[in-house]
């Protein structure tokens, strides 16, 4: 086995270690068709209020431009489905936000991850990064062999679904690159593009940002969620998993082994009343380690208040 060839196998054995369900590796190349996509998506205005989309856009496309003399790009899927689902009826939350913040829980995933490379081939430069980044995760994924990009626009995984968080880390390290994942699994269905409540799903896997409930109910910060989606939100509460539940391929999901992604209780038992009974204190001490919180209390009651009318 040459150099590079035992770097990377050496860093999938230690991902999986960490609890990183998939590891796949990718040449850091600048995306030209994604920056292409990428800009009709923000000329179209498919942001909405997201500005911090708007920002970095040289970056986003390049690898090399954000992480200066980047190599390779590793990318990272960790399996967040819960074992336990809120029972039906109640104010919706989507999975991803049953339990602890997944952005605390990854990132400390990755500084050790890059700490035992580290100790393995030496003093390399690299970052690591989750989400809020301006990085475009599901290209890489998809690029590093991980799955293809549904209809849906979720990363889908052959064996396991879409209820995946995607990270990556892009180092100086020269390895062994994962082809590209080139067929596409979707076929014929249109699932997701059928029950999207609010028709945010395009033609073309295009998701309009500015029309998807997961936008209104956690990014938007104005006071009020606008009129013409009175009625559209089948009762979300914070988030939403239609496009993901609808998808056949998540009858493969599997429950995550992550401890720290244990539904909260509140989160499973919580009824309307106990949304609406809610005071900010509670709000504040329940959801500390929520991505709950990124709505803030304020957000909450904004939501419940929408959905109830
Ligand atoms: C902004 C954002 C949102 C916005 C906008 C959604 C969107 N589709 O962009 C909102 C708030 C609506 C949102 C919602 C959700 N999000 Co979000 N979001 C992001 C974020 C921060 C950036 C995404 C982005 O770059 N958008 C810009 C558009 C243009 O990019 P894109 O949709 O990814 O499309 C690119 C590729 O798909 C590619 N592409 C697609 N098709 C094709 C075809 C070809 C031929 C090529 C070459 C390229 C290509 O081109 C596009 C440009 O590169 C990422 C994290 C990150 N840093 O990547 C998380 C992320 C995409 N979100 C995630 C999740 C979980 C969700 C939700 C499921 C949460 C929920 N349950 O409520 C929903 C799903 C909505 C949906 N159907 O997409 C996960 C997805 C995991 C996965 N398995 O795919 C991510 C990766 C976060 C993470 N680190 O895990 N999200
Ligand atoms: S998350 Fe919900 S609103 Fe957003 S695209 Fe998927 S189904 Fe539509
Ligand atoms: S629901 Fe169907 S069309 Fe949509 S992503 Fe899943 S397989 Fe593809």
């Amino acid at each position: 086995m040459n150099t590079t060839a035992k770097h990377s196998a050496l860093i999938k054995q230690t991902a999986a270690r960490l609890g990183f369900d998939h590891c796949g590796i990718s040449k850091a190349v600048f995306l030209n068709e994604d920056a292409r996509r990428l800009e009709t998506w923000l000329n179209k205005g498919m942001q909405g209020n997201m500005q911090y989309m708007e920002n970095y856009f040289d970056l986003r496309v390049d690898p090399t431009k954000l992480v200066p003399g980047a190599s390779s790009v590793i990318t990272l899927l960790l399996n967040y489905f819960p074992a336990e689902q809120q029972p039906e009826g109640s104010p919706g939350i989507a999975k991803y936000a049953y339990g602890e913040d997944y952005h605390e829980v990854i990132r400390s995933k990755l500084k050790e991850l890059m700490a035992l490379i580290k100790e393995d081939v030496g003093n390399i430069n690299g970052r690591g990064f989750v989400d809020s980044a301006p990085v475009l995760e599901r290209s890489w994924a998809q690029k590093s062999g991980l799955g293809w990009i549904g209809k849906n626009g979720n990363l889908i995984n052959k064996q396991a679904g879409s209820y995946f968080f995607i990270a990556t880390l892009i180092t100086d390290l020269l390895l062994d690159y994962d082809d590209d994942f080139a067929k596409d699994y979707c076929g014929t269905c249109t699932s997701c593009i059928d029950n999207c409540p609010t028709d945010a799903i395009l033609p073309g896997k295009v998701i309009d940002g500015s029309k998807c409930i997961s936008y209104f109910t956690i990014e938007l910060k104005d006071a009020l969620i606008p009129d013409n989606m009175k009625g559209k939100f089948d009762n979300w509460l914070f988030g939403c998993d239609v496009c993901q539940d609808v998808c056949p391929w998540n009858r493969f999901s599997k429950p995550t082994s992550e401890i720290k992604f244990k539904p909260l209780k509140e989160v499973l038992n919580f009824t309307s009343a106990d949304w609406e009974s809610l005071t900010e204190e509670s709000f504040k001490l329940i959801f500390k380690d929520s991505p709950i919180k990124r709505t803030k209390y304020k957000g909450i009651k904004r939501n419940l208040a929408f959905i109830q009318q």
